[in-house]
């Protein structure tokens, strides 16, 4: 008879400062988008996880805010995340941005290399990055204690495949975690004000991004082809509202409408979206406002 070939799972982190392209990597891994991703640092607020399956293994993704030092509760909760996803693990990978390598980086990459997973550092953007550069580089973190070291890009891919391969084979035997066709854990709910919030990213400026919250009031079907919306985004201070809503009302509505083509992609179905613009004083340092917004532990 013969052997059945086992079964590899895990569990695997990925951490870094903000903006290195943590959650452009969760994306590409997944071959879908499920985690929102923009130019502004502090993108990702929680752990996403993201699930794949193949015929012999199935890795659990745990994408996470960007370390950095906390200024507001919200910050608090979103480095709280990142011990969270660290906890039980199988796996790490640690990133970081191979053209803008700082003392911060370096930090992470010393103080995760001592960690007992398994642990891949990988190298980013290399799609910037010059040749000797990224040699250079690779030689000054050769010594910091991971299994692997992989230049890649997660956008353009290049360097994904190997990256795919070295996760899948420091994965132990196990169970699959999920059935075959889990993609997320996240409700729908919280994957539209995910959408809400990274047009809401791309169009805005300086310091108003980081002060957006969203919080999707219903997701109502309303008939078998048409879903009604409702969701208001809140900011921190009242003179951003009048910058959200834009003049006559042209920033909402460029951000409702790019926020809905997605949606309508996601539920396969035609959306009316409706957006209110509200301003909560101060909401990333109020606990009763970061619980309404989904940024508090599930006790
Ligand atoms: N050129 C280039 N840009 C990239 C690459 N990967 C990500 N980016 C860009 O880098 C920016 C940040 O990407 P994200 O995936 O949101 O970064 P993140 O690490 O998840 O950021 P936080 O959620 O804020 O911690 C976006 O503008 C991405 O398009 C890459 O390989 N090459
Ligand atoms: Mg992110």
């Amino acid at each position: 008879m013969q052997e059945k070939t086992p079964f590899h799972s895990g569990f695997i982190a990925i951490v870094g400062r903000p903006n290195v392209g943590k959650s452009t990597l969760l994306n590409a891994l997944l071959g879908e988008k499920i985690a929102i991703v923009s130019d502004r640092p502090q993108t990702t607020r929680n752990r996403i996880l993201g699930v794949s399956t193949s015929e012999n293994a199935q890795v659990v993704f745990l994408d996470t805010p960007g370390m950095h030092a906390p200024r507001t509760r919200l910050g608090e909760y979103m480095m709280q995340s990142v011990r969270d996803a660290l906890k039980g693990i199988d796996g790490l990978l640690v990133m970081v941005d191979a053209n803008a390598v700082g003392k911060q980086d370096r930090d992470i990459i010393t103080e995760m290399g001592m960690r007992k997973e398994k642990k891949i550092l990988v190298l980013n953007k290399i799609d910037l990055v010059r040749k000797d550069a990224l040699l250079g580089l690779i030689q000054s973190v050769a010594d910091s204690g991971y299994d692997h070291i992989i230049p890649l890009s997660a956008r353009t891919g290049d360097g994904l495949e190997t990256l795919k391969s070295e996760i899948i084979a420091m994965l132990p035997e196990g169970p699959r975690y999920f059935p075959d066709d889990t993609l997320t854990d996240q409700p729908e709910r919280f994957i539209c004000g995910e959408i809400i919030r990274e047009k809401a990213l791309m169009h805005l400026k300086d310091e108003v991004p980081h002060g957006i919250g969203v919080e999707v009031l219903g997701v109502k079907k309303i008939s078998d082809g048409l879903t009604q919306i409702d969701a208001t985004l809140y900011c921190d201070k009242s003179s951003h509202k009048s910058i959200i809503i834009g003049k006559h009302g042209s920033m909402l509505k460029v951000i409702g409408m790019e926020a809905r083509k997605d949606i309508e992609a996601l539920l396969n179905a035609h959306v009316n979206l409706q957006l209110w613009v509200k301003v909560r004083e101060d909401w990333r340092n109020r606990r009763d406002d970061l619980r309404t917004l989904g940024y508090a532990r599930e006790e």
